[in-house]
């Protein structure tokens, strides 16, 4: 094994398909024999209950060493597959590895016993942490891809930079780097399949799919997935593609595919896809049995084409080694994988105590006195609606004045020139696609103009439109934030943001995670989000942000006024973390919450609560749209009870400022939690439940929450007003809850 590992570690070492020894053919067939000796040893340790799930390559071995041989560890990049564990044993991964995996071991590099073994990750070997999600990894391929352009095109941007998350990116690139990214043919009928090879073709990037074709998924036939049973006929008029329909089964003709597959993509010319039959010869893992779907004749068939009983014959047949021999390579190699079993499972587990380790980031944490430059040129200091006791009233209007739209947009800006690396784009966000149309108009920049004049100011290659496609935006900025770039892409509504959803939860988030530190995706996804539209209806009006804040490994923003948005996008955009960056289109352009422009430099740390408005009667917790309601009432309240409301807006929902809740109830002894979205399982409900948890006997009443209806937001203004939460509803808590 070590030779054919080491022939595929060196650049460009392992000869062409038509040029290969005997001694390269046994390499082969050491490498294909060695998976399937793992995964048997890894099915016995299952039976015998000491692993805990399994699953194999078993007929896939083929396809995948030819994939392997053709390109280069720790140069090129990997999204594999879950079954790919011939591909990254040829790319250098050990048995042993394998075994610390199956048995989640502490020292399992891959997630230290987090995922699921065949779970696949090693950063020298450039193979990227891979999900049991199917499909959504060749997103991150292409997002790969682009950034490895992106470096190659402008070497200076790769450069090392301190006082943000650059200081802890090492950047590596090569210009004929390839990335390869794996799925089976089941999964192609995922949509983040066609997205990905929509990016590749358009953009001409150099992504080579692997379509590794066993015929079913799970139980479901290749027919059911995909019309007409071939995925190579449904691809073919993609442009700038290399095709290639292989039989998986012959590892030589893999490594042909590939290598031409490789060349096509080295050479600048596009993307390439090889569409490999193989069998599967085990049931799709040791939960499931084929017996029950798959008739005897047909499994038997497949047996007939096990790639490593051919490749046997061929290389007895070609008298490259005799039976014997093989015998003795095969006896070695299984001992081989009992040893690693062995030795797997005598390995330490995991402590208990490093559950939350690499939930965030370790090194660069956005709560931190890094990020607290929020003092103020003198300016903005006087412009009022950012000082504690702030109202709509006090709001400047002076020419210095800047809305929440003018401020979001500086920092982009501002940011954009401090920082190469940041990419911004999304459906619309670009001025003009077709850029010579910018001679003659203005430009687009966002359906709400946060992001305009940014094309102009940085050129196409930084600032793009997407397709329409959400889980593109999302999927391609893992890919990028995973190469030390810093995507800062926009959901152009917050109510379109689920169909990335799925990236979003299961791989933007969990990255650092699961790959117990290895990995991370520090993507700003910035999302208008909210109602009180008039007219917004359904679809233009949805809140939801406890979604994402029961998501852990995602930050949550939410300012309510020009100058946080400024200074909390900044944080946002310098920190390690994911962060979500919830812009409520209400306050884009509100006389509320208007500012000078603090600066390029101005940052506020995230978990950091603001009291908006002092008082001593009570305390309303609050956020986003609600904040400026919130101080409507609580200014009735006074003029007409004379009672004290004291308002704190959150501004962080995660993390949010504990200490500051504690403080001012600890004052007040009431307090009431409003929010927009929905009132039941909304983010008020753990607040209060909190607050009743740790803080009952500093309380004189009941814990009030204030939330939207339960339903969706309707398009009359008169049934939208009822909907959502209205400055008499916060007024209506605030009196009853000081009567208590
Ligand atoms: C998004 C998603 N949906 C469903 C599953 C459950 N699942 C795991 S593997 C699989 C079948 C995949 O078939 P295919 O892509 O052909 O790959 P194969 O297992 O045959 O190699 C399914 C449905 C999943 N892991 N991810
Ligand atoms: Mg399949």
């Amino acid at each position: 094994m070590e030779a054919a590992i080491s022939m595929a570690r060196a650049p460009g070492t392992f000869p062409a398909w038509d040029e290969l020894t005997a001694q390269h053919m046994v390499g082969i067939y050491r490498l294909m024999f060695l998976s399937r000796a793992v995964d048997d040893r890894e099915i016995l340790l299952k039976r015998q209950q000491k692993i805990f799930f399994q699953i194999s390559a078993a007929g896939h071995e083929a396809l995948q060493v030819g994939a392997a041989l053709a390109l280069r560890a720790g140069y090129d990049w990997f999204f594999p597959y879950y079954r790919d564990r011939a591909l990254c044993l040829a790319l250098g991964v050990m048995p042993y590895d394998m075994m610390l995996q199956a048995t989640g071991a502490a020292t399992d590099p891959a997630s230290g016993g987090r995922q699921m073994p065949t779970h696949w990750s090693s950063r020298p070997l450039h193979i990227v942490s891979t999900s049991s999600s199917t499909a959504t990894q060749l997103l991150h391929a292409v997002g790969c891809a682009e950034a490895g352009r992106a470096f190659s095109r402008h070497p200076e941007i790769a450069a090392k930079a301190e006082g943000d998350y650059r200081a802890f990116h090492d950047v590596e690139f090569h210009g004929d780097e390839v990335s390869l990214a794996c799925v089976g043919e089941g999964a192609t009928s995922q949509g983040e399949f066609w997205e990905a090879i929509n990016t590749a073709s358009n953009q001409k990037l150099p992504v080579i799919f692997c379509v590794e074709d066993n015929g079913y998924a799970i139980s479901v036939p290749v027919e059911v997935n995909t019309p007409g049973g071939n995925i190579s006929r449904l691809v073919a008029n993609f442009p700038n593609f290399f095709f290639a329909e292989v039989d998986g089964n012959d590892p030589v003709v893999c490594l042909r595919a590939f290598q031409q597959a490789a060349a096509h993509c080295r050479a600048g010319r596009g993307p390439a896809l090889v569409h490999g039959h193989c069998v599967r010869l085990y049931s799709h893992s040791l939960s499931d049995d084929d017996k029950n779907y798959r008739t005897a004749a047909e499994r038997e068939a497949d047996m007939l084409c096990d790639p490593i009983a051919r490749m046997r014959a061929r290389l007895v047949g070609e008298g490259i080694l005799t039976v014997a021999e093989i015998d003795e390579i095969e006896r070695r190699l299984e001992r081989e994988a009992a040893q690693a079993a062995e030795r797997a499972l005598e390995a330490p587990l995991p402590a208990v105590e490093g559950i939350t380790e690499h939930v965030y980031s370790e090194d660069l944490d956005p709560t931190s006195a890094t990020f607290a430059t929020e003092q103020l040129p003198d300016a903005a200091k006087t412009s009022g609606a950012a000082t504690n006791g702030a109202s709509a009233e006090d709001a400047p209007k002076g020419a210095g004045a800047r809305t929440m739209a003018e401020l979001i947009n500086t920092c982009l800006r501002d940011e954009m020139r401090r920082d190469p690396r940041i990419v911004v784009y999304g459906e619309d966000v670009a001025d003009a696609s077709r850029s010579e149309a910018l001679s003659e108009v203005k430009g687009k920049g966002g359906v709400f103009k946060l992001t305009a004049g940014l094309q102009t100011e940085f050129g196409s290659e930084r600032v793009f439109n997407s397709p329409l496609a959400e889980a593109n935006i999302v999927g391609r900025a893992i890919g990028y934030a995973l190469r030390g770039m810093k995507p800062v892409v926009e959901i152009q509504f917050f109510d379109y943001i689920w169909p990335a959803m799925h990236q979003i939860r299961n791989e933007l988030s969990v990255m650092r995670w699961r790959s117990n530190g290895v990995w991370e995706a520090p993507v700003v996804l910035r999302v208008p989000i909210g109602g009180y539209l008039t007219g917004g209806a359904i679809y233009h009006s949805q809140s939801g942000e406890s979604i994402f804040t029961h998501t852990p490994g995602l930050r949550v923003v939410f300012p309510s006024n020009a100058l946080d948005a400024n200074g909390l996008l900044r944080t946002a955009i310098r920190c390690d973390d994911p962060v979500l960056f919830l812009e409520h289109k209400r306050l884009y352009r509100e006389t509320y919450g208007r500012a000078a422009y603090p600066g390029p430099e101005f940052a506020i740390p995230f978990g950091k609560a603001k009291i908006v408005r002092p008082g001593k009667d009570l305390t309303l917790v609050t956020y986003g749209a609600l904040v400026p309601r919130a101080m409507q009432a609580a200014q009735q309240a006074q003029r007409e009870h004379g009672i004290e409301t004291e308002i704190l807006d959150l501004r962080t929902l995660n993390p949010y400022d504990w200490e500051a809740i504690a403080e001012s109830v600890r004052r007040t002894n009431r307090v009431i939690v409003a929010h927009e979205d929905m009132l039941s399982w909304g983010y008020g409900a753990e607040i209060a439940a909190r607050i009743a948890d740790e803080l009952f006997d500093d309380l004189d009443a009941p814990v009030r929450r204030i939330g939207a209806m339960d339903t969706f937001v309707a398009y009359q203004p008169k049934l939208e007003d009822a909907i959502l939460p209205q400055p008499e509803n916060i007024l209506k808590a605030i009196l009853g809850l000081k009567a208590y």
